[in-house]
């Protein structure tokens, strides 16, 4: 019987080079998620999951890589961009994203009805964040969740739990 040396080899070796990053500077863990736009009829349609106005709550490691696959299930085109909390809604355009990477491509114009679009990013500061809609008016109308990205959290949740499927 043949004994799979090779593949365990080829473990042993990935982990080499896993922990081969320099003095002890780990990769940043990654957390995944599915946000839908506009999935039900809560809140007119502009939601994310189903829940609008801070209902939902993403709480992250800080440091982590947060990566976001986006879909639009509604009827309008819908973005997402990740703001700090303080942020006034955007009036004319919507603001700069908290982190290099936190929005999807065109904030203002959106993407259509049936598509998607993967956002990632390194949550890098710590802090109270949003995510909203920066078509015009959507996050006026309360279009936006929380994202919580914390300095003592050792793993992802949501809140309400299940309100989005998380991928560690
Ligand atoms: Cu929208």
């Amino acid at each position: 019987m043949r004994t799979p040396w090779g593949v365990l080899a080829g473990v042993v070796v990935g982990a080499l080079l896993a922990g081969g990053h320099g003095a002890g500077a780990a990769p940043p863990r990654t957390v995944t998620v599915t946000l839908v736009a506009g999935l039900g009829p809560a809140n007119g349609g502009l939601n994310f999951n189903g829940y609008a106005r801070g209902e939902l709550t993403l709480t992250v490691p800080r440091g982590w890589r947060v990566t976001i696959h986006y879909r639009n299930r509604s009827a309008l085109r819908h973005s997402l961009v990740v703001t700090p909390a303080t942020a006034a809604q955007p009036d004319a355009a919507p603001p700069t994203p908290a982190f290099p990477g936190a929005a999807t491509r065109d904030p203002l114009g959106g993407i259509g009805p049936g598509h998607e679009e993967t956002v990632s990013f390194v949550a890098e500061r710590a802090g109270r964040y949003e995510f909203l809609c920066g078509v015009l008016g959507h996050a006026q109308a309360g279009m936006w969740d929380t994202l919580v990205v914390s300095p003592s959290a050792r793993a992802p949740r949501v809140h309400p739990v299940g309100a989005l499927e998380v991928v560690q």
